[in-house]
């Protein structure tokens, strides 16, 4: 096992929509770059795990290299959080929130 990778086991008792877990990992897979010592983080993570969904967590702490990558992909955004569901970025935590808000995150998860 990578030691900066963490992964979360997917409930499917938790969705109503839950498919195949192959198919799921597939079609969304949520990836979530963190830093021990973050609010945000802890933040974003609480929310996808209320919605019973597996992330794949990548912790940049003390890996400047992987952290500018994690920029890169996020069009320069350096921050942590930064989410990703399937091959959309949805941004910080903040932005994760607000897509929970309008119901528009349920949505992307069921895709
Ligand atoms: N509005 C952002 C705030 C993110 C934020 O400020 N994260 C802090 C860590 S908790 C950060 O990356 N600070 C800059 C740094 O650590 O270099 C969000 O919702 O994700």
């Amino acid at each position: 096992m990578v030691p900066h990778r963490t992964s979360f086991t997917r409930d499917a008792r938790a969705l109503p929509f839950a498919r195949g877990s192959d198919q799921y990992a597939e079609m969304s897979k949520i990836t979530i770059y963190t830093t021990i010592f973050c609010p945000y983080c802890v933040m974003a993570k609480q929310l996808l795990k209320r919605k019973g969904v597996t992330f794949e967590e990548i912790d940049v702490t003390g890996k400047p290299a992987l952290r500018q990558e994690m920029a890169a992909k996020a069009g320069g955004r350096s921050t942590v959080p930064q989410i990703w569901i399937g091959r959309t970025h949805v941004g910080g935590c903040d932005d994760l929130y607000a897509l929970d808000r309008t119901g528009q995150l349920d949505r992307m998860l069921a895709d």
